[in-house]
C-alpha cells in the first residue's frame, strides 16, 4: 500500500492518491465525514478558526461504491483559505517553522500559509486511513483507536475510553476536561503554544505481521508518525521508560490467561505479539506566534518576526485522529506484504490468548 498527497494549504485543493489497495471495498464519500471532522480546525475554540468543509470527492480507483484495485484519487477542495500576510511571510522565516529548510532545499518560497510544510495536509491522510479502517476492521477484525495523554505538564488522572470522543482534546478523563478548558484560554490569550502527547492503540492485530530486518512494524510505525507535521518523538509500548526498567520488570510474562504486562507495545523483534498494539507520540508547540521572536530574513538581516493569521495554540490537540490514521495504513500495508509472502499460515500453537488488561 502506497500512499502520496498533494496540495498545498492555501491551494485550490489538497488531495492524495492510494496505490495498491485491494478490490471491492465498499467506500462512500459520506464515509469519510467522522474521521475528517474529528481533525478538523475551526470545530471548538481550542483550535485554528479556519473553517473548511472537508468534503471528500471520491476522482477514481472506485466503480460503483467499490474500490476496482486501480489506484484510489480523492480530493478536497480548500475552501476558507484567507491569510494576508504573504508579503511579509515571503521575506522572513519563522524560527521553528519548516520555511527555513523548504527555502534551503527547494530554494524559493510558497508563502501561501504554510504551503506543503502546513498541518492542512494531515487531512488526507486521514481521509486515506478511512479505507484502511474499513479494510483492516472487515478482513482481520483489528480497530484503532486513541487518545491525548499529555498536555504541557498535564496528565490525565483516570483513564476511560468512554470520555474520549465527548470532548474536543481526546482526553480520556472527563473530570480533568473543565481545568483543560481554562488551561487553553489562558494558553492563547497569551499567544503562546503549547506541546501534546497522543497515545493510539490498535486492537486485534494477529501475531506475524512486520518483517525481521528492513521493515519492521516499530519502525515503519516511527517513520509513519515521524512524518506527521511537529512531531519530535515516537515510543513503542514503554519506549523511553524502558531506559530506567529491570529486564525482570520490562519482560511481558506469558500463560495460558494471556500477557501478564505489554511493556513490549505489542511488537517483538519488529513482527507483532498479538497484544495491543500501542504507540505514542510527541508533539512540539506550534511553532507560528504572536508573540516576537528574532529570526532572520531572506537578505540575512536579524529581523523580529511576529505570526498573525489564524493557528492552533496545541497542534497535538488534533493529532489523535492523524496518529490513529498512520496506524491503520501501516497496519493494512503490513497486512498485505504479510499475506503476499507467507499467504494464509493459519493459527500456530502455542497462541497467548487474548489482549492485555492493561491499557497504556
Ligand atoms: C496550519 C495553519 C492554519 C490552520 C491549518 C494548519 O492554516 P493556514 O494555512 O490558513 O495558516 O488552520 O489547519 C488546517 C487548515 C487544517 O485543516 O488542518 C499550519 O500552519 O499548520
Amino acid at each position: 500500500l502506497r500512499v502520496t498527497t498533494f496540495g498545498e494549504s492555501h491551494g485550490p485543493a489538497i488531495g492524495c492518491v492510494i496505490d495498491g489497495c485491494p478490490p471491492g471495498i465498499a467506500i462512500a464519500p459520506e464515509d469519510f465525514e467522522r474521521d475528517l471532522g474529528r481533525r478538523a480546525s475551526g470545530r471548538t475554540r481550542h483550535t485554528s478558526q479556519r473553517h473548511e468543509d472537508d468534503r471528500v470527492e471520491i476522482l477514481g480507483g472506485v466503480f460503483e461504491g467499490r474500490t476496482t484495485g486501480t489506484p484510489v484519487a480523492l480530493l478536497v477542495r480548500n475552501t476558507d483559505a484567507r491569510s494576508k500576510d504573504y508579503a511579509r511571510i515571503a521575506e522572513q522565516f519563522r524560527p521553528g517553522h519548516a520555511d527555513y529548510t523548504y527555502w534551503h532545499k527547494y530554494g524559493h518560497r510558497d508563502p501561501r500559509g504554510g504551503g506543503r510544510s502546513s498541518a492542512r495536509e494531515t487531512t488526507m491522510r486521514v481521509a486515506a486511513a478511512v479505507i484502511a479502517r474499513k479494510w483492516l476492521a472487515e478482513h482481520h477484525g483489528v480497530t484503532v483507536r486513541g487518545h491525548l495523554s499529555q498536555i504541557g505538564e498535564v496528565v490525565p488522572d483516570g483513564h476511560d475510553w468512554d470520555a474520549v470522543e465527548g470532548n474536543p482534546f481526546f482526553w480520556p478523563h472527563a473530570a480533568q476536561v473543565p481545568a483543560l478548558e481554562s488551561y487553553m484560554d489562558a494558553l492563547r490569550k497569551s499567544g503562546d503554544s503549547v506541546g501534546a502527547r497522543v497515545t493510539v492503540v490498535a486492537d486485534g492485530v494477529p501475531p506475524g505481521w512486520g518483517e525481521p530486518v528492513y521493515g519492521k512494524l516499530d519502525a515503519e510505525l516511527a517513520a509513519a508518525m515521524m512524518s506527521i507535521n511537529a512531531v519530535k518523538g515516537v515510543e513503542i509500548g514503554a519506549g523511553f521508560a524502558s531506559v530506567a526498567q529491570k529486564g525482570s520488570e520490562h519482560r511481558d510474562a506469558m500463560s495460558r490467561q494471556g500477557f501478564a504486562s505489554n511493556h513490549a507495545g505489542g511488537i517483538l523483534g519488529g513482527i507483532s505479539s498479538g497484544q495491543q498494539v500501542v504507540v505514542s507520540v510527541a508533539f512540539k508547540p506550534t511553532s507560528s506566534l504572536r508573540l516576537p521572536v528574532m529570526g532572520l530574513d531572506v537578505d540575512g538581516n536579524e529581523v523580529e518576526i511576529v505570526t498573525t493569521g489564524r493557528h492552533d495554540p496545541c497542534v497535538g490537540i488534533r493529532a489523535t485522529p492523524i496518529c490513529e490514521a498512520m496506524l491503520a495504513l501501516v497496519l493494512m500495508d503490513q497486512a498485505l506484504r504479510h499475506r503476499a509472502q507467507c499467504g494464509d499460515v493459519g493459527e500456530v500453537s502455542p497462541r497467548v490468548p487474548g489482549e492485555s488488561k492493561h491499557s497504556p
